[in-house]
């Protein structure tokens, strides 16, 4: 779930997430940025102490932890003001994320697109702001009012925000500039040839576990441009032959701040461009019914709903992992379920982390995808070299031979059926062809 400000967008489940399932999650999040975790813990508390969050006995136990594990890094799960920060800084004598700067060092990894790297630093600044505001009016009164710091002209932390102001409003003009011509990108996009497959769900679904699992098997082809690129982008084999481009998502995250909010957003873009969508879900998870509402009320919001949605415009298949870790009679309970659903609706079962399932996801996945493209034979002349290039870059060319008896060439191509038209009106198959020259 989206939820901003303390705000719930549906029935509170945020009520129902565990201390144990949140600190699972800042596991998941911190190891998102590969950090290598070397102890998590849970803090009660009972008050908050303004200069360093926790108290006394706390700081120094974990000074004692930073010591042992010689950790360069301590993420807490929560929002720490900057003079917070500061001051758990100097008593461990190491770095300190707060939740925010760790979910914006995961976007701004994962930010793809232009639009999508604006997003993030724009929400960045912004944080940054809301954080000089807060420092200043803590200096304010600590300092016993104004002209400490500066001379008679502006402070700096005056000059700061106003610094970040004047980025945040150019970031603005180029984001909408970015968003006009966005349309464009995509038609540009689209010249991949294959379908994409988009990986969504809650972080710890178990997505990268899966994609790792999708794409072990594939060799990829030295000239897959994005492999080298981007390591959350890879071609795929599927069991018929059909290659696919799978790409791996920033997971959503229980209790987003709001200011980050569009910054997700944008790095879901691709989600919108995708061919087919598996919503991967841990279904041995306490929370998996909340998480599932989250996650399609935000698909809703980005234009996606299976209910609505045609086949040929874009398919959802549920993937429910980790059944490796449900006994016999769970099991039994999660299989049922999932055979009471529309044939369409179906979810797969599987455990990314043994294999189990594989050959099932990968036919689910060819099925959605030839249910949205249509096959079409045609014939075209072997002097029509333009002809042939337009059906190689538009669509997928499943099988061409010479047809010795026309003399001409014989072409089976996939391609999506809002394209099929084009194409036939294009190329319109043999008989056609020689019915109308008569
Ligand atoms: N038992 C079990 N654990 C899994 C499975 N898939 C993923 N995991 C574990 O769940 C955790 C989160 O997996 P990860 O792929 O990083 O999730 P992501 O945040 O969705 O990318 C890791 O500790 C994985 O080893 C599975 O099928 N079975
Ligand atoms: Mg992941």
């Amino acid at each position: 779930m989206l939820r901003g400000g303390g705000r719930n967008t549906h029935g509170g489940s945020a009520a129902e997430r565990t201390p144990a399932a949140k600190l699972d999650e800042a596991v998941g999040l911190a190891r998102a940025i590969d950090l290598d975790v070397a102890q998590a813990g849970i803090v009660m508390l009972s008050t908050l102490r303004p200069a360093t969050y926790l108290g006394k006995g706390k700081v120094e136990e974990i000074a004692g932890l930073v010591k042992t594990h010689e950790a360069g890094i301590v993420v807490m799960d929560c929002a720490l003001s900057p003079v917070q920060q500061r001051n758990l800084e100097k008593a461990w004598n190491a770095k300190v994320v707060d939740r925010t700067g760790l979910i914006l060092e995961i976007f701004g990894r994962r930010a793809r697109t232009r639009e999508g790297a604006l997003q993030v630093e724009h929400a960045h600044l912004t944080y940054q702001r809301s954080r000089l505001v807060r420092s200043w009016t803590h200096l304010e009164r600590q300092r016993g009012g104004f002209g400490f710091l500066g001379g008679p002209g502006e402070t700096q932390l005056e000059a700061d925000r106003r610094m970040i102001e004047e980025r945040l409003a150019r970031i603005e003009g180029e984001l909408a500039k970015v968003k006009r011509t966005r349309a464009l990108h995509r038609d540009s996009r689209r010249r991949v040839p294959y379908p994409i497959v988009a990986l969504v769900g809650y972080t710890n679904a178990g997505k990268s576990t899966l994609f790792n699992r999708m794409t072990q098997a594939t060799v990829l082809s030295a000239d897959m441009l994005f492999a080298t690129l981007d390591p959350t982008l890879r071609a795929v084999d599927l069991p018929h032959g059909a290659r696919v481009i799978v790409s791996d998502t920033v997971g959503f995250i229980s209790d987003l701040p709001t200011m980050l909010v569009a910054a997700f957003r944008a790095t879901l873009e691709e989600v919108i461009e995708a061919d087919v969508i598996l919503h991967v879900r841990d279904v041995s998870h306490e929370d998996a019914d909340a998480q599932l509402h989250d996650v399609e009320s935000v698909l809703r919001q980005l234009g996606i709903d299976h209910e609505t949605g045609s086949a040929e415009k874009r398919a959802i298949i549920e993937v429910w992992n980790k059944i490796d870790r449900l006994d016999e009679a769970e099991r039994m309970r999660v299989r049922n379920a999932a055979e009471r659903r529309p044939p369409t609706e179906r979810p797969v079962l599987v455990a990314a982390a043994t294999g189990e399932g594989m050959e099932e996801l990968g036919a689910a996945i060819e099925a959605r995808l030839a249910a949205g493209r249509v096959l079409i034979e045609l014939e075209l002349d072997p002097a029509d070299g333009a002809g042939m290039s337009w059906l190689h870059r538009h669509t997928e060319v499943i099988h061409k031979g010479l047809d010795d008896r026309t003399g001409r060439i014989a072409m089976t191509v996939r391609a999506d059926a809002g394209r099929a038209d084009a194409v036939r009106a294009r190329f319109t198959d043999g008989e056609q062809q020689t019915a109308g020259r008569r």
